[in-house]
């Protein structure tokens, strides 16, 4: 299958606060490297550069205002005198009564458009964040030319950004991005998968009220795993959308045994759904020896990861999240590759 790849997520590498302290963000350019050197180093195909698209077709899955936003943060940013990365510092939760109101300093903006400070930005951003969703974008048309499978190697990552907010590393959506963008070339229906640990909040977020776009994600449970306010079980979708969001969440120190269970249960709703595209917001951070997160598969899982998605039988666009084991993130990410085309 072809891997999608932009080099300009090396413009990108965040900074990240972690137990009170500011330090380097797990998300790092090393992580996209290894897996596209994994990627070459398995035989598993050609590796093309994205198509440029405009910044409208992100707007498909998000919001007009927020794409502005994005785009235009770092220099409004610079433009009151700073010169360290963008965080937001403060948030419009419950209780406050204009939360729906838009600032128009940047500090009010940063806190408007986002779910925690897990998203920094800095003056590489937008270029790597355009990137990712490119290649996501891409992928889209590979599939809409009759490939199988594609693999886009996104980075920074998307699951966790919504409509219009950013949060967890993620920017655009890149998955939803990639959904929207196969609809709107003749696909009925979609179906995003999300087998990342965290739960795709955004993606779910962006499909919430829809029908024609079935989201699944099995993920740590949010009563004691990131991102703590979504990912339940009783989270089924709204109005028309109902029925067709379906969380199963796991608890942590979950085994490939659980594990897998879960996955059956996932496929046996994205069979029903009859979708014409699935879209897999492939993060692998699920694994073992995972630094941030709590699942416990091993490299071998993997492959059967990838094994049961072949099995639906269905187009399907792989989409880069997370996984923070740098050394295995190669080798676990083309496992599921790998396994969908049968080499295993
Ligand atoms: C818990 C700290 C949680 C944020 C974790 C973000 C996870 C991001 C991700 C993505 F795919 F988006 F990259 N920190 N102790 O892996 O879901
Ligand atoms: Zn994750």
């Amino acid at each position: 299958m072809l891997t999608i790849y932009s080099t300009d997520h090396h413009l990108h590498h965040g900074v990240e606060l972690k137990d009170g302290a500011i330090s380097s963000s797990f998300e790092k350019p090393l992580r996209a490297e290894t897996v596209l050197a994994r990627v070459k180093g398995s035989g598993l195909g050609d590796v093309i550069s994205p198509k440029p698209f405009d910044a409208s077709r992100y707007a498909a899955a998000h919001s007009p205002r927020y794409v502005e936003f994005l785009e235009h943060a770092w220099d409004d940013w610079q433009a009151t005198g700073r010169t360290c990365q963008a965080l937001p510092l403060v948030w419009p939760v419950r209780a406050m009564p204009s939360g729906t109101a838009l600032p128009s300093f940047i500090d009010g903006k940063l806190g408007f458009f986002s779910m925690d400070a897990g998203a920094p930005i800095s003056g590489g951003t937008w270029a790597a964040v355009s990137g990712s969703a490119n290649s996501a974008l891409t992928g889209a048309e590979v599939l809409s030319t009759g490939a199988r499978a594609a693999f886009a190697l996104c980075r920074p990552p998307g699951h966790h950004a919504g409509r219009e907010y950013m949060g967890g590393y993620c920017y655009l959506n890149n998955a939803a991005i990639a959904a929207q963008h196969a609809i709107e070339c003749g696909a009925r229906r979609a179906a995003v998968i999300d087998v990342d640990f965290h739960h795709g909040n955004g993606t779910q977020d962006i499909f919430y009220d829809r029908s024609d776009v079935l989201f699944v994600s099995i993920h740590g449970e949010p009563s004691v795993s990131y991102p703590y306010f979504s990912g339940y079980g009783h989270e089924r979708g709204v109005g028309t959308g109902e029925g067709f969001n379906l969380n199963l969440p796991l608890p942590q120190g979950t085994l490939w045994s659980g594990y897998e269970e879960a996955l059956s249960h996932a496929c046996a709703a994205i069979a029903t759904h009859e979708p014409d595209v699935l879209v897999v917001s492939l993060g692998v951070d699920t694994f073992e020896h995972d630094p941030i997160s709590h699942f416990r598969l091993r490299t071998q899982d993997y492959l059967r990861i990838g094994e049961a998605l072949a099995r639906l039988g269905v187009p399907t666009l792989f989409v880069m999240e997370g996984g923070y084991m740098v050394d295995e993130i190669g080798i676990n990410a083309v496992n599921v590759l790998l396994g969908f085309e049968g080499r295993s």
